[in-house]
């Protein structure tokens, strides 16, 4: 599940100019079971599903950690919601684990003693950690300086003040009849700015109107510095 996505496009570039380093461990390895490699285990008090054992994550961070100083993840939908501003300050870290998640979770004890830092990538269920862990990874590695090139920069972008972006065109400027917005044509950069910021409050008001109340509160969204 990870390599289509990590030997694809900016995440490939990324690792390849050494501006980052993702490894992939596979639990299993840890396994005190060397017979069936086994990973998981019934709940005790009953009911359906199995639960990750505590012994393989325990000698799996353990061993990966190493003497460093590490920042673990656990992804499930009990976390706190992921936002441009926590993959902002996961950037600043050096080093990250994120345990990707199976069955029906974790044992508490690993939760408790392991995990610095629960996320949720959103309100629903998935069969595994791996596409969460995939997600952060993306969104914290485009975030470190020199991973984007000047065609897909930083600046202005959605999320930036907390307000979505409004709409973008490019060339023609007449497409089959559909024309771009003649003060984009304008060249008065002023005007422009002016009607980008009006169209992304506009926008902004319309799908996500739970962005904009956060922005009045002043609570800043998640700490956001903009
Ligand atoms: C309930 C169901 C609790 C992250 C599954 C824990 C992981 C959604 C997210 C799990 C995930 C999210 C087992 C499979 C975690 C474990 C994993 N589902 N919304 N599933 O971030």
């Amino acid at each position: 599940m990870f390599a289509p996505i990590l030997n694809e496009s900016i995440l490939k570039r990324a690792q390849e100019k050494k501006k980052v380093a993702i490894h992939i461990h596979d639990l299993r390895d840890y396994a005190d079971d060397k017979k069936h490699r086994k990973v998981d285990d019934r709940p005790f008090g009953g009911g359906p599903g199995m639960l990750m054992m505590p012994q393989p994550l325990f000698d799996a961070i353990k061993a990966i950690k190493g003497r460093r100083k590490v920042h673990v993840i656990y992804t499930s939908p009990a976390g706190k919601p992921f936002s441009q501003n926590h993959a902002k300050r996961l950037t600043r870290l050096k080093n990250l684990i994120i345990i990707c998640g199976h069955y029906e979770g974790i044992d508490e004890r690993v939760r408790e003693h392991l995990v610095d830092e629960e996320i949720s990538v959103g309100d629903y269920v998935l069969t595994g950690g791996e596409l969460p862990a995939m997600l952060i990874t993306d969104a914290v590695t485009r975030l470190i300086p020199g991973v984007l090139g000047k065609k897909e920069s930083l600046v202005s972008e959605s999320f930036e003040g907390n307000l979505l972006e409004g709409p973008q065109y490019t060339r023609p400027a007449n497409f089959r009849g559909k024309k771009v917005p003649p003060v984009l044509l304008s060249g008065n950069h002023k005007t422009i700015e002016i009607w980008r910021k009006s169209q992304a409050l506009t926008k902004t008001k319309k799908v996500r109107p739970d962005l904009l109340e956060k922005k009045n509160k002043g609570a800043s969204n998640d700490g956001n510095e903009s």
